[in-house]
C-alpha cells in the first residue's frame, strides 16, 4: 500500500529510527551486506532462488503442488524451546513464576557476546512488518533483523511485510518493536530467545525455526504484545477467531484459546458435518487474537497475522479439507516427508506413501514417523477456502463467545459454560493440557496452561488474571465464556468425541446459549448441555458415550479443585482474591 509520494523513496530513508537501529545492529553483527525487504513478489522469487541454489530449499511437484517448497531445519532445531526462552524485566516478580527470567543487564551482556560479529560473510535482512491490518488502529509494527532468508520468506507470508509497514512505522513517529535474530551456529547450547518488554525488544539467537525465529509471531504478537496490552487495557491472546453463520443467517464470531497443537487451526476452518446443512464458517485467524473493548461495550478482535504456520501431521481430506486444499499451491513446508512423486507427506494425510523422511533419509518405519510431529506449513490466509475479508477489517470483529480448552484424556467434560465473566477467568486460568511436540521436551504430560498462554505471557500470570478481570469489568456486553475438551478418551485409549467438523455441534449449542435459546443443567463446575440440548443428528455415537462426555465426576473434580488452589498459590499475593472466591464456590457446589 505504498502511498504515491513515498513509492520511490529508498526503504532506508523512510524511518530514521529504523535506519539508525539497523546501523547500530550492523556495527555489532558485521554483516557482509544489508538488504532492506520490500515484500514484493520479485523479492520473494529472488530469495527462493538463492535458497534453492544453496540447497536449503527445494521445489515440490510443479504440477500437483505449484509454487510449493520444502525446507528442512537443523535436526536439533524443530520446535520452540521454552527452557531457553526468557522474559527480562527489571524485577523478577514482574516476569512471574510462569516465565524464565534473566535481568536485562545479564541478558544484554550474554546476547551482545553471541551477536558480536555473528553475521560476518552473511546478509543482514531488514524485515519491517505490521501485525494486523495496515490501516487498523489496533495494529502494531515491528522490524525483524535476521540473517536467514528462510525466515524472511516465512515473515512475508505470516505478516504484512515490507514498504507499507515501514511507512506505517514512520507515520507512527518511529515506534516499533525491535526484533534481532541470527541463526548463529544452530547450537542448542548457544540458543536463547530473550524478551525485553520494558524496551519493546526481542533478541533470538541459535534457532531458525518457528516461534523461535519468526519474531512477529509468539515473541512480538504474544509476549511483548501481552505486556503492552496490559498497560493499554486490551488483550493479546493465543486464540483462533472464527465466524459462524447458522441456517437462519445469524452470524457470531468466537475466539478460542487452546494450547499449541490442540486444535485451533482445525476449528478455525472447520467444515460443517453433512447433517448440519446451511451453516457457514468464516476464518479470521487460527493462532493469535488481539481484543479491545469497543464503544458498544463488546470485545472487538483482530487477527494480527496474515498467514498460517500450521501443524502438518493430522491434516487430511477427512479431518480438515479446507487446510488440505489451501496448501496445494504457494506453500512452504518444513520438516515434512516426501513421496516418490515429490509431493509432501505426513502421518494422517490419508493417502500416498513416504519415500524420504523429514531428515532427507530414505524412509524406514524403524526410524519413527516420516514427518516430524511438529512439521508445519506456512501459507497465506487468503488461500484458505473459508477466508473472510473481515480479517482485513480495521475495526475487527465483535466476539460473542470465548472458548478455553485443552487436551485432557479425563476429567474435563466435552463442554461447559462459565456462570459469568469472573467465573470464566477462573475457568481460563485453570486450563490444563497434555504437552505436545510444538515445544521440545516430554509429550503427553498434563500441566496447567492458563488461557493457553503458559509459554506466551510476557508477565506474571497473577497480574494477568487481574488484567482479565479488569477488562471484563469494562464490558457492558461481555462474551460468554466456555470450556471444551475434544480429547477425552475411553478405557481403550480412543477419543470419545469424533472432533473436527463435528465440533460445530458444540459451538452451535454455545451460540444458542448466547441467544438465550438453549437449555443446560447447572453443575458444580458450570452449565453443561444435557444430551437433548446438543444437536447429535446424523452422528453415530452411543448414548452412553454422550453421558460419559457430559459427566462431572465429583471425586475427580474435588481433587482438581485442590490442585487448582495450589496452582493459584504459586503466584502468591499477585493472584486476585476473586480467583479464590470463585474456586470456593465451585468447591461448595461439589459438596
Ligand atoms: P499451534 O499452531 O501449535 O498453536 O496449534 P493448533 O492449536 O492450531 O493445533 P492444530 O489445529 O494444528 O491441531 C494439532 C493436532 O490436533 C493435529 O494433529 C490435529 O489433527 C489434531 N486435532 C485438531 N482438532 C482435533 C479434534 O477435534 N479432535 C482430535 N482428536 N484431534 C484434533
Ligand atoms: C505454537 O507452538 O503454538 C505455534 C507454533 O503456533 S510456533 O510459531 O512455533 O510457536
Ligand atoms: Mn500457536
Amino acid at each position: 500500500m505504498a502511498t504515491a509520494p513515498n513509492a520511490f523513496i529508498p526503504l532506508q530513508d523512510i524511518s530514521p529510527q529504523v535506519a539508525s537501529w539497523v546501523a547500530q545492529v550492523a556495527q555489532l553483527t558485521e554483516p557482509a551486506r544489508i538488504l532492506w525487504c520490500d515484500g514484493s513478489p520479485a523479492e520473494t522469487a529472488r530469495l527462493r532462488n538463492e535458497l534453492i541454489a544453496r540447497k536449503e530449499l527445494a521445489p515440490l511437484n510443479e504440477k500437483t503442488f505449484p509454487d510449493c517448497h520444502i525446507a528442512r531445519s537443523h535436526p536439533s532445531d524443530v520446535a520452540r524451546v521454552e527452557h531457553l526462552t526468557f522474559i527480562c524485566t527489571t524485577n523478577q516478580e514482574d516476569a512471574g513464576p510462569n516465565n524464565h527470567w534473566m535481568s536485562p543487564a545479564d541478558a544484554h551482556a550474554k546476547m551482545d557476546g553471541l551477536f558480536k560479529g555473528c553475521m560476518k560473510g552473511r546478509t543482514l535482512y531488514v524485515v519491517p512488518y505490521c501485525m494486523g491490518p495496515i490501516d487498523s488502529p489496533y495494529s502494531r509494527c515491528g522490524v525483524e533483523i535476521t540473517d536467514s532468508a528462510y525466515v524472511v520468506l516465512n515473515m512475508g507470508i505470516m505478516t504484512r511485510m515490507g514498504r507499507a509497514a515501514l511507512e506505517r512505522i514512520a507515520a507512527d513517529g518511529g515506534n516499533f518493536v525491535r526484533g534481532l535474530h541470527s541463526t548463529g551456529e544452530l547450537d542448542p547450547n548457544r540458543r536463547f530467545i530473550m524478551h525485553f518488554p520494558e524496551e519493546l525488544s526481542i533478541q533470538s539467537f541459535g534457532s531458525g525455526y518457528g516461534g523461535n525465529a519468526l519474531l512477529g509471531k509468539k515473541c512480538h504478537a504474544l509476549r511483548i504484545a501481552s505486556y503492552q496490552a496490559r498497560t493499554e487495557g486490551w488483550l493479546a491472546e493465543h486464540m483462533l477467531i472464527v465466524g459462524l453463520k447458522n441456517p437462519q443467517g445469524e452470524l457470531h464470531y468466537v475466539a478460542c484459546a487452546f494450547p499449541s497443537a490442540c486444535g485451533k487451526t482445525n476449528l478455525a476452518m472447520l467444515i460443517p458435518p453433512d447433517s448440519m446443512p446451511g451453516w457457514e464458517v468464516f476464518t479470521v485467524g487460527d493462532d493469535i487474537c488481539w481484543m479491545q473493548p469497543g464503544p458498544d461495550g463488546r470485545l472487538w478482535a483482530i487477527n494480527p497475522e496474515a498467514g498460517y504456520f500450521g501443524v502438518a501431521p493430522g491434516t487430511g481430506p477427512k479431518t480438515n479439507k479446507n487446510a488440505f486444499d489451501m496448501i496445494r499451491k504457494d506453500t512452504l513446508f518444513t520438516n515434512v516427508a516426501l513421496t516418490a512423486n515429490n509431493e509432501p507427506w505426513w502421518e494422517g494425510i490419508g493417502n500416498g506413501a513416504p519415500v524420504t523422511d523429514w531428515l532427507g533419509r530414505p524412509y524406514d518405519a524403524k526410524n519413527g514417523p516420516a514427518a516430524h510431529p511438529n512439521s508445519r506449513f506456512t501459507v497465506s490466509a487468503v488461500h484458505n477456502p473459508s477466508y473472510t475479508k473481515e480479517a482485513e477489517n480495521p475495526k475487527g470483529v465483535p466476539i460473542s463467545a470465548i472458548v478455553f480448552g485443552g487436551r485432557r484424556r479425563e476429567i474435563a467434560p466435552l463442554v461447559y459454560e462459565a456462570r459469568n465473566w469472573q467465573h470464566g477467568v477462573l475457568v481460563g486460568a485453570s486450563v490444563a493440557s497434555e504437552t505436545t511436540a510444538a515445544a521440545t521436551g516430554a509429550v503427553g504430560v498434563v500441566r496447567r496452561d492458563s488461557m493457553a498462554m503458559k509459554p506466551f505471557c510476557g508477565y506474571n500470570f497473577g497480574d494477568y488474571f487481574q488484567h482479565w478481570l479488569n477488562v471484563g469489568a469494562k464490558l457492558k456486553n461481555p462474551p460468554k465464556i466456555f470450556h471444551v475438551n475434544w480429547f477425552r478418551q475411553g478405557a481403550d485409549g480412543k477419543f470419545l468425541w469424533p472432533g473436527f467438523g463435528d465440533n460445530l455441534r458444540v459451538l452451535s449449542w454455545m451460540l444458542e446459549r448466547v441467544a438465550g435459546r438453549a437449555g443446560a443443567q447447572e453443575t458444580a463446575i458450570g452449565n453443561l448441555p444435557r444430551p437433548i440440548d446438543l444437536n447429535l443428528k446424523g452422528l453415530d455415537i452411543q448414548p452412553a458415550v454422550v453421558e460419559e462426555l457430559l459427566s462431572v465426576k465429583q471425586d475427580a473434580w474435588r481433587k482438581e479443585v485442590a490442585e487448582i488452589r495450589s496452582y493459584l498459590a504459586e503466584y502468591g499475593s499477585r493472584t486476585p482474591g476473586a480467583m479464590y472466591s470463585e474456586l470456593e464456590e465451585v468447591e461448595q457446589r461439589l459438596g
